[in-house]
C-alpha cells in the first residue's frame, strides 16, 4: 500500500448549503426566500419535494457538529440563511437568525472545524425578488448591507468567507432556463445577474478589507472539464463558447478585469450594462478561489443548441460510469480545471469547495450504506488533486458534497451525496462506508492506493 501525502496544514472539509439542509423554513423570525416561494409551486421539483424539514439541521445542529469532529474534519462550509439574518433582505434584522449562525460557528470552534462561510448559496430573499432580483442593480447594495451585518457578528471568528456559490448556476438555471429559482426563463436577465453578482462580491470583499476582519475571502465557482467532442473546427468553436460562458464569463472579469470579447460578440443584444469602474470593482485581488468540480462533458456545434449554439454529453473516463445526475465520471478532469487555473489565471490560492457524487445508495437492513462506487470517486479525485498540486497547483484544502444526505434542488430528495445518510422519515444520521474511509484519510493526511 502507497500512501499520498498532502501537504501539511491541508484543510479537510465537507459542505453543505442553508436550503439544503436546515429545514425551519418560516421559524424564528425567518423570513420566505425565492427557493421557499418556488419549491411551494406545483410542477418544480422531482415529486413535489422542498426544503421545508430538509435535514432538520437548525434543530439538530448540535448533533450535526458532533458528527463532524467525529469524522475529524479541519473544516466545515456551510451557507447563511440571508432571510434568517434580514427576513426582507435588508432593513430590520432578526437576531435569533444570527444567534443561530453564532451557535454554529462556537460549536465548531470548539470542535477544532474551522468554519468556511457562504453567504450566498442561491436563497435569494423573495422580498427582495419582488423589486427585480438579481437583475436590480441595487441588488449589489443589497448584498452589500447583509454581508456587512454578518461580517460584524462573526467576522471575528470565521476563517473563510465565500461570497458566492456558482454564480453561473443563479443566472442560467434561475434566470435563464428557468429551472431553479426565481424560474424566469430570459438571457439577457441571465447575464445582468452574473454582472451583479461579480459586483456585489466586489463590494463585499471591498467591504470586507474596510473591516480589516482575521480571515481569507474568495467566491466558489462551478468549473466543469470541457472538451470538443470531434476535431472539426466547428465543434472546437463550440467548445470554446462553452467554456468561455461557464468559466471565462467569471474568471476573467475576476482575475483580468475583463469579459471575454468573442462571447460577448456572439451574445449581441443580450450583452449586460456595464458602467464604469465597474470592471475594477469586480477585479479585486482576493484570498483564494474555491472550485467545484463533478463533471466532464463533450460539446459540440448543434443549430438547435440555444442561444450559444452547443450541445454537450457527459464524458466519463475508460472504466468509469455516471453518477446518478447523469454526470460523467472523470477524475483527470479535475487536473485539467486545476492546471486550467495555474496556467491562465495567475495560479491563485484554491480550494476544491465542493466535489462528490450521488448514487442510488441501497441501506441494508440496519440502514447501513456500503458505498463502495462513492469511495472509488472520491480517491479518485483526490489522487488527480494530488497530481496537480505536485506541479504546482496552490490547492489548500478539499470539502466533500456532501457531509448529509439533503434537499438535491429541482430533483428533490431522491439523489443522495452525503457521506452521511439522513433516513427523512426518523432524522437519523447513519453513517456511510465513505464516512468512515474518510475518517482514515483525514487522520493520515493522505489517500493510500
Ligand atoms: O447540491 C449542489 C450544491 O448546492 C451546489 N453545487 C452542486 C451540488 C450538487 O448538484
Amino acid at each position: 500500500m502507497i500512501l499520498q501525502k498532502f501537504p501539511t496544514g491541508f484543510l479537510w472539509g465537507a459542505a453543505t448549503a442553508a436550503y439544503q439542509i436546515e429545514g425551519a423554513w418560516n421559524e424564528d423570525g425567518k423570513g420566505e426566500s425565492i427557493w421557499d416561494r418556488f419549491t411551494h409551486r406545483p410542477h418544480t421539483i422531482l415529486n413535489g419535494d422542498r426544503g421545508d424539514i430538509a435535514c432538520n439541521h437548525y434543530h439538530l445542529m448540535p448533533e450535526d457538529v458532533s458528527l463532524m469532529a467525529q469524522l475529524g474534519l479541519s473544516s466545515y462550509r456551510f451557507s447563511l440563511a440571508w432571510t434568517r439574518i434580514l427576513p426582507a433582505g435588508k432593513g430590520q434584522i432578526n437576531q435569533q437568525g444570527l444567534d443561530f449562525y453564532d451557535r454554529l460557528v462556537d460549536k465548531l470552534l470548539k470542535a477544532n472545524i474551522l468554519p468556511h462561510v457562504t453567504l450566498n448559496h442561491w436563497d435569494l430573499p423573495q422580498a427582495l425578488q419582488e423589486e427585480g432580483g438579481w437583475v436590480n442593480r441595487d441588488s449589489i447594495n443589497w448584498f452589500a448591507e447583509y454581508a456587512q451585518i454578518v461580517f460584524e457578528r462573526l467576522g471575528d471568528r470565521v476563517s473563510f468567507w465565500s461570497t458566492h456559490n456558482e454564480p453561473w448556476v443563479i443566472a442560467f438555471l434561475g434566470y435563464a432556463h428557468g429551472i431553479f429559482a426565481p424560474g424566469i426563463a430570459n438571457f439577457s436577465q441571465a447575464y445582468q445577474t452574473i454582472h451583479h453578482l461579480l459586483l456585489s462580491h466586489g463590494k463585499a470583499v471591498q467591504i470586507f478589507r474596510q473591516g480589516n476582519y482575521p480571515g481569507e475571502i474568495g467566491i466558489v465557482l462551478n468549473l466543469e472539464n470541457y472538451q470538443p467532442k470531434t476535431k472539426t473546427e466547428v465543434d472546437r468553436q463550440a467548445c470554446q463558447r462553452a467554456y468561455d460562458n461557464l468559466a471565462g464569463l467569471l474568471l476573467q472579469p475576476l482575475f483580468q478585469g475583463d469579459y471575454p470579447q468573442q462571447l460577448f460578440q456572439w451574445l449581441g443584444q443580450h450583452q449586460p450594462v456595464i458602467a464604469s469602474g465597474d470592471l475594477a470593482l469586480i477585479n479585486q485581488p482576493i484570498d483564494f478561489l474555491g472550485v467545484n468540480y463533478y463533471s466532464t462533458s463533450a460539446v459540440s456545434f448543434h443549430h438547435h443548441g440555444g442561444l450559444l449554439k452547443t450541445t454537450s454529453q457527459p464524458v466519463s473516463a475508460p472504466g468509469w460510469g455516471k453518477t446518478s445526475m447523469g454526470w460523467g465520471i472523470n477524475p483527470a478532469g479535475l487536473k485539467t480545471v486545476l492546471l486550467d487555473l495555474k496556467d491562465n489565471y495567475g495560479n491563485p490560492k484554491m480550494y476544491l469547495t465542493e466535489n462528490g457524487c450521488a448514487f442510488p445508495d441501497f441501506p441494508d437492513s440496519r440502514g447501513f450504506v456500503a458505498d463502495w462506487e462513492r469511495i472509488n470517486f472520491l480517491r479518485a479525485h483526490l489522487l488527480a488533486a494530488h497530481q496537480a498540486i505536485a506541479t504546482g497547483v496552490k490547492l489548500q484544502g478539499y470539502y466533500v458534497w456532501s457531509l448529509l444526505d439533503n434537499f438535491e434542488w429541482a430533483s428533490g430528495y431522491q439523489p443522495k451525496f452525503g457521506l452521511v445518510r439522513v433516513d427523512y422519515s426518523t432524522q437519523q444520521r447513519i453513517p456511510k462506508q465513505s464516512a468512515y474511509w474518510y475518517r482514515e484519510v483525514i487522520s493520515q493526511n493522505a489517500v493510500a492506493i
